[in-house]
């Protein structure tokens, strides 16, 4: 155990004193030279990006074949010459860059470390550890003097705090390069802001382009999907000395990290080795409404919708003429005036990305009931919500309600205040579609039991079929296109991906979902979950990798595997099949598009049902049933 632990502080401290991953007191840095971290994931040298002749010290993914600058050092002041950029360490133990030519000191890492005799300049060097941090060490104590990290450049890589030292000052902080041939300081930022509700937001200059919504305790409100994904370990730590967010990978061999690119998008590249490329898994902004105040004060953007902008209830356009040419800007005002305390009240609306906290207050100590009362007790109160998803803590506005969005996903409510008139048209409304909920007569276990599909994120859809790669297709039909794919835990899959236009998949879709997730027999198709996010719909299912009946019963060669005691084992685990969809499973179920090529086939040859996107639920004692419409086979 001690050893473990003496292990560890090697580890994390400076105690080594390999040769190739450190710039030491007598070893310079000269252009051409580089040094390398101990597992070999980094590197630090000159170079020139892009189309540029000028030199720069930066880190790069040393095992990625496409250069990929993570980091610059003097990203606003470059070496002209090729050949004469010289790096060392000075005196006071800077870290200093200068031009061999001129002399010039072009950069510097601008320590001020009194020199005494416990601290000599001597024993100090830098080393490159393998997160692609530099870091500065004085001989074997244990903390870093300085290191990049805390002055990042466009790359959030993991390990890496963005956010604020309230005790340093220091300012974790993205800023984007000028263009990809040119990393000096661009007009793009993205930064902490800190209010009682922290959250991080690009800006183009001064002017906010994209928010992320405040920390919900999972995950950033505005970006639900973060949630759910099996690649990256998100955090955010709000203390008294620090606020930052954080991030790992799950499984660290994986090459990934957050890029701000020069035209302002957040990128997220992660590194597919075997097609020596970056696939990119998100684009933030992205979504048609992460664009700030995208509907203006009092709207809602929903990007699900052709009209994608709309008014809170009991708001309507300020303008509606410029509404109506798609000018949103000037947002929403009251129908009608409030008359507080005269009927008013609070109507809920779900999965929401919260306001611009700006003008919110924040109440810790509060519960989302006291947060109603503490809100209708001031009449410029306009409306409330919980910041974490846990329904814990109270944030009120006073004010415009800004930059909100509606989501698919994610379970945060917005309470907004609506006077009295909208309150009973509201629940008028409600009185004539007494119920959207299916019936629920039916009592059986299987009926009411509780729709809990788990759901990937297109990220991980993405990485597990290497982008869609046609390599990957397994084969297409009227809904789209299925791939084969696999999971970073190793589990082999396939997915069923609709076609983003066949407006008619969407209700099968549904209906397989719902469908598959309650069934269970070892001859229907096992669902192991589903994935919808922005246009995006999927199912995945165990993989098959005997594919399916008709491949190997229609064509001259393969058939010939199928022998007749195979295809009689075949027919009876396919009747199994239907004998439980028709009569075992207490849902009476008609598939209505049995055909071969919907029959999958496991690693032994077993039978199984999929497709169900056609099939029909009859009640649980209906033994007939009519059909206006002709469907399937
Ligand atoms: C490189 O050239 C630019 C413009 O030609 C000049 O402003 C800059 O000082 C030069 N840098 C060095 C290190 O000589
Ligand atoms: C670049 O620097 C090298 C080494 O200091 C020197 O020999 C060479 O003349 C310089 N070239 C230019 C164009 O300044
Ligand atoms: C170091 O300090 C000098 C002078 O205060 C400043 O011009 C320069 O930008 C600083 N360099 C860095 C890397 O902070
Ligand atoms: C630093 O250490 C070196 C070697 O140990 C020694 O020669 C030198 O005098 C020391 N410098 C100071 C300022 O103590
Ligand atoms: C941190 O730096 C960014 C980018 O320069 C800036 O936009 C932001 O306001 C700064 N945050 C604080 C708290 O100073
Ligand atoms: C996720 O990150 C947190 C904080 O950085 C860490 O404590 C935790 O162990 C990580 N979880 C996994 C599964 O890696
Ligand atoms: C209501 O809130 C506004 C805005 O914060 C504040 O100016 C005002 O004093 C509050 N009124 C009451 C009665 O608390
Ligand atoms: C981690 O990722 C690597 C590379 O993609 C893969 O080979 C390995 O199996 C993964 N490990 C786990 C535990 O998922
Ligand atoms: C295989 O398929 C061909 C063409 O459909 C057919 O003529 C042949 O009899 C089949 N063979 C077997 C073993 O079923
Ligand atoms: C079915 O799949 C297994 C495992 O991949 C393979 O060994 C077997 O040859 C396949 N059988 C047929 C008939 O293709
Ligand atoms: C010492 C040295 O190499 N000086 C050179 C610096 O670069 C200029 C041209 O930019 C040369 O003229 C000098 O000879």
């Amino acid at each position: 155990m001690d050893s473990l632990i003496a292990l560890l502080i090697l580890y994390t401290s400076c105690l080594c004193y390999a040769a190739t991953d450190t710039i030491t007191q007598d070893k310079f840095l000269r252009d051409g030279d580089r040094i390398v971290s101990n597992g070999g994931n980094f590197a630090l040298g000159f170079f020139s990006p892009g189309n540029s002749q000028k030199r720069y010290i930066g880190i790069w993914f040393n095992k990625v074949s496409v250069q990929t600058v993570v980091w610059v050092a003097n990203r606003d002041n470059p070496i002209n010459n090729s050949s004469s950029g010289v790096v060392k360490i000075d005196h006071n133990g800077n870290l200093v860059i200068f031009d061999g030519n001129s002399s010039n000191t072009v950069w510097s890492t601008n320590i001020s470390i009194p020199i005494t005799e416990k601290t000599n300049s001597s024993t100090m060097f830098y080393k490159l550890l393998d997160s692609g941090n530099l870091v500065l060490c004085d001989g074997n104590k244990g903390d870093f003097l300085w290191q990049s990290f805390h002055y990042p450049t466009n790359t959030h890589l993991p390990g890496m705090k963005l956010g604020l030292s309230l005790k340093s000052g220091l300012n974790w902080s993205l800023t984007s390069w000028k263009s990809p041939d040119d990393p000096s300081t661009g007009e793009f930022s993205y930064s902490l802001i800190r209010m009682e509700a922290p959250e991080m937001v690009l800006k183009k200059a001064s002017q906010k382009v994209w928010r992320t919504g405040p920390w919900n305790g999972q995950a950033w409100n505005g970006v639900p999907d973060m949630s759910r994904n099996f690649l990256f370990n998100y955090s955010f730590v709000n203390s008294q000395d620090e606020i930052y967010f954080i991030f790992s990978m799950y499984n660290a061999s994986i090459i990934s990290f957050f890029v701000l690119n020069d035209q302002g998008i957040i990128k997220g590249p992660t590194w597919v080795e075997g097609d020596h490329r970056w696939i990119n898994l998100r684009d933030y902004p992205g979504d048609r409404c992460e664009n700030y105040e995208k509907c203006g004060a009092f709207g809602s953007c929903n990007s699900n919708n052709a009209e994608i902008c709309s008014c809170l209830p009991g708001y309507e356009p300020r303008s509606p003429r410029d509404w109506y040419i798609a000018d949103r800007s000037k947002g929403c005002v009251r129908k009608r005036e409030l008359l507080c305390g005269q009927g008013d009240g609070f109507l809920k609306l779900e999965k929401r990305k919260l306001p611009d906290t700006s003008n919110a207050r924040v109440y810790m100590s509060l519960g989302i009931e006291d947060c109603e009362v503490e809100c209708r007790k001031n009449c410029s109160c306009t409306g409330y919500a919980s910041p974490y998803v846990d329904g814990s803590g109270c944030l009120a506005w006073f004010g415009d309600l800004i930059d909100i969005a509606e989501f698919t996903v994610g379970r945060q409510d917005l309470f907004v205040r609506v006077d009295a008139i909208e309150l009973s048209l509201l629940q008028e409304k409600l009185q004539e579609q007494p119920s959207i909920n299916l019936p629920t007569s039916r009592t059986n276990d299987e009926t009411n039991a509780k729709f809990e599909l788990p759901i990937f994120d297109l990220n991980t859809m993405t990485l597990a079929t290497e982008n869609f790669s046609p390599d990957n297709k397994l084969g297409a039909g009227g809904f789209g296109s299925v791939y084969k794919g696999k999971l970073i835990d190793g589990r082999e899959i396939a997915v069923k991906r609709l076609s983003k236009n066949s407006g008619q998949g969407v209700t099968e879709f549904k209906n397989e979902v719902v469908l598959l997730a309650k069934l269970q027999h070892r001859n229907l198709v096992q669902i192991l979950g589903c994935c919808v996010e922005e246009e995006e719909k999927m199912l995945i299912y165990e993989y098959m990798p005997n594919r399916s009946l008709d491949f190997l019963l229609f064509d001259r060669t393969r058939n010939t595997s199928l022998d007749w005691r195979l295809r009689h084992d075949i027919i009876m685990g396919i009747a199994r099949g239907v004998l439980y969809l028709h009569q075992d499973s207490r849902l009476r179920i008609v598939h209505r598009d049995l055909k071969a090529s919907n029959i999958l086939l496991d690693a032994s040859m077993n039978p199984k049902i999929s497709d169900f996107g056609m099939a029909r639920i009859f009640g649980g004692d209906q033994t007939q049933g009519n059909t206006k419409r002709v469907v399937g086979t």
